[in-house]
């Protein structure tokens, strides 16, 4: 499938960027060496043209508040724990003017993310964009602390590639971090099983397969959502750097089945640990399943410590669906 080819492409840049690193003698990332030399000197115009192939040669996603002459401008920078907020916020192109025509990936304009600094809390939210291109969304968030804003869109310009830009976001409150929930390959939430089978693998492509099922039985009526049979989301560990994930096949394609197994394409651009968050919808209900991975490593069998992960009820009042 096309997203296939993408991610193929990137691997080769991606080796061909460790050649280039060697060859000065520099050791800094290679995703970064990749970019910063071609940027430099590329024509700025040539620039939209030769970045086909993707989001490939970029550095991870969400880092950024500004990327590629767009910045995300979040209009709420502070929120109270617990308490219900509008979330406001816009694109801006750059000359500062609002972004107001995107291209639809996965059935919305524009995705919006809010996980916490810990990865315990995760949102994925469909804000609803005004006239003028201001966007907005209800949100609520039951714990303080540092929270990361992940808006992923892809501008409707000629030329433009999908982009994730991030910014912060704190909510008010007592604080207490907890721990990255521990590595397992299964997880729990509202009577739902979902098992992870595969890895993250550094710099290269790797599947990953999620079986649903519920008390004991394979669901093999799932829901398409976002025009998938789920939704996948990866962050890394200690700066939640943003992966782009792409679901392998999709409802009426003839080969793709609701269920119980659902199989996504991602890349990890390191070594270390992530969380991955997938969104399934049964019974007309989106759930939320969280898992942590390490690249390169398989994820143990046992279940991860419950008291660890935020209770699925409040993954889920977070869907602006
Ligand atoms: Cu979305």
């Amino acid at each position: 499938m096309k997203t296939g080819v993408k991610i193929t492409a990137f691997a080769a840049a991606l080796a061909g960027a460790f050649g280039t690193a060697y060859g000065v003698g520099q050791t800094f990332d290679p995703v970064v060496a990749e970019r910063s030399p071609a940027h430099e000197e590329r024509h700025p115009s040539a620039a939209a043209e030769s970045d086909h192939g993707g989001t490939a040669a970029h550095a991870p996603g969400g880092l950024q508040i500004s990327e590629d002459g767009y910045t995300l401008d979040l209009d709420t920078s502070t929120v109270t724990a617990g308490e219900p907020a509008e979330l406001r916020f816009t694109v801006r192109d750059a000359n500062g003017r609002a972004v107001d025509e995107y291209r639809r990936e996965h059935d919305k304009e524009l995705h919006l993310i809010v996980a916490s600094r810990d990865l315990v809390t995760y949102r994925h939210l469909h804000p609803e964009r005004a006239p003028d291109g201001t966007w907005s969304t209800p949100v609520d968030l039951p714990r303080a602390g540092g929270y990361r804003v992940f808006a992923d869109f892809t501008p409707d310009r000629p030329g433009a590639e999908s982009l994730t830009l991030g910014a912060d976001l704190a909510a008010s409150g007592p604080y207490s971090p907890r721990q990255l929930p521990r590595p397992s390959a299964t997880a729990r939430v509202d009577g739902y099983d979902v098992k992870l089978t595969g890895t993250l693998t550094p710099g290269r492509a790797s599947e990953l397969r999620l079986t649903v099922s519920r008390d004991g039985r394979p669901v093999t009526d799932l829901q398409p959502y976002l025009g998938a049979y789920g939704h996948l989301v990866a962050l890394r560990a200690g700066d939640l750097a943003y992966l782009h994930v792409h679901p392998e096949g999709e409802p009426g394609d003839g080969t793709t089945r609701p269920g119980p197994h659902v199989s996504f394409s991602a890349t990890a651009p390191s070594g270390g640990s992530y969380r991955l968050f997938l969104d399934f919808k049964h019974d007309g209900v989106v759930r939320t399943a969280a898992f942590t991975v390490e690249a390169g490593k398989a994820a143990p069998e046992q279940p991860a410590s419950p008291g660890h992960t935020e209770t699925p009820g409040h993954s889920l009042d977070g869907h602006g669906h």
